[in-house]
């Protein structure tokens, strides 16, 4: 029998990518996101390779959240992968300029709605057991601080802890937990955190070969359909042009 995966932001980049990669194994998919016009063209893409339900379903309503996940489909019910994949940054400025809307906006979707749909779907993934998993996406933000990362950096630094957590609490229940955590990568993120300004996007990745979100679909499947004894707890991953800086000091005049 197929088994299904449950995808937050499946509209584009990592989400979309990793919907095609699971649909071309046969799973059955639940695929989100707000963009309901972009969610109706992958159901079309995608319905000949495996059955999809689609949700228009903005993660920071947490009600919307609750009664969307209460009422799948019988078909979908059995979760047995969690892609919490929905997130964003917004701004790159140093805090002291800071919109606080953004940053309010970047705690909902990237903390309070990653919980929210984990909450929700936790009962069907324990039902699966041995084998299910839930992937979280984090990042490199939330080891490694950065000028102008400030809150986004720490959502994602719940986001690990949040996994290592929930890894503590579903021990025995064969439900696996990962924090996969990519660096530098090529989707619609800068665009989204740039307010639309593609000129930053392109400055961004020129001449990097950034990670693209095939890549790190075929990361996901790699996790998700390891031997159901194996747990990969957290994943850091680079492209080979991506490394560290020394640490910056400020020095008095
Ligand atoms: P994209 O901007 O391409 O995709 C983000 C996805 O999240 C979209 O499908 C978007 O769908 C969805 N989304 C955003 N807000 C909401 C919301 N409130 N409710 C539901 N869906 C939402 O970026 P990426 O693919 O790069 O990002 C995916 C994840 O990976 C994010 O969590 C990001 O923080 C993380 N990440 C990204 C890295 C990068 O460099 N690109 C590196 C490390 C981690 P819609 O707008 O239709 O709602
Ligand atoms: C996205 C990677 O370094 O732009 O999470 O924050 S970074």
């Amino acid at each position: 029998m197929s088994k299904t995966a449950f995808i937050t932001g499946a509209t584009s980049g990592f989400g979309l990518a990793c919907a095609r990669r699971f649909a071309a194994e046969g799973w059955n998919l639940v695929l989100t996101g707000r963009r309901a016009e972009r969610l109706d063209a992958i159901c079309d893409e995608l319905s000949s390779l495996c059955k999809v339900l689609t949700l228009t379903l903005d993660v920071c309503d947490a009600d919307a959240v609750k009664s969307t996940i209460a009422a799948l489909p019988q078909e979908f019910r059995q979760v047995s992968l969690l892609l919490n994949n929905a997130g964003l940054a917004l701004g790159t400025a140093p805090a002291q300029e800071c919109d606080l809307t953004e940053w309010k906006q970047m705690i909902d979707t990237n903390i309070s709605g990653l919980t929210t749909v984990t909450h929700a779907l936790l009962p069907t993934l324990i039902e699966q057991g041995k084998g299910a998993s839930i992937i979280n996406l984090g990042s490199i933000a939330g080891h490694w601080p950065y000028p102008g990362g400030n809150v986004y950096c720490g959502t994602k630094a719940f986001v690990e802890q949040f996994s290592y957590g929930l890894r503590c609490d579903l021990s025995g229940t064969g439900v696996r937990v990962t924090n996969l955590a990519p660096g530098l990568s090529e989707s619609e993120f800068t665009l989204v955190r740039t307010g639309g300004n593609q000129a930053a996007h392109d400055q961004l990745y020129q001449g990097t070969d950034p990670i693209q979100p095939e890549d790190i679909a075929e990361t996901v499947y790699w996790i998700a359909t390891l031997p159901s004894h194996l747990n990969i707890n957290q994943l850091e991953v680079m492209p080979v042009s991506q490394a560290w800086s020394p640490f910056s000091v400020h020095r008095h005049a």
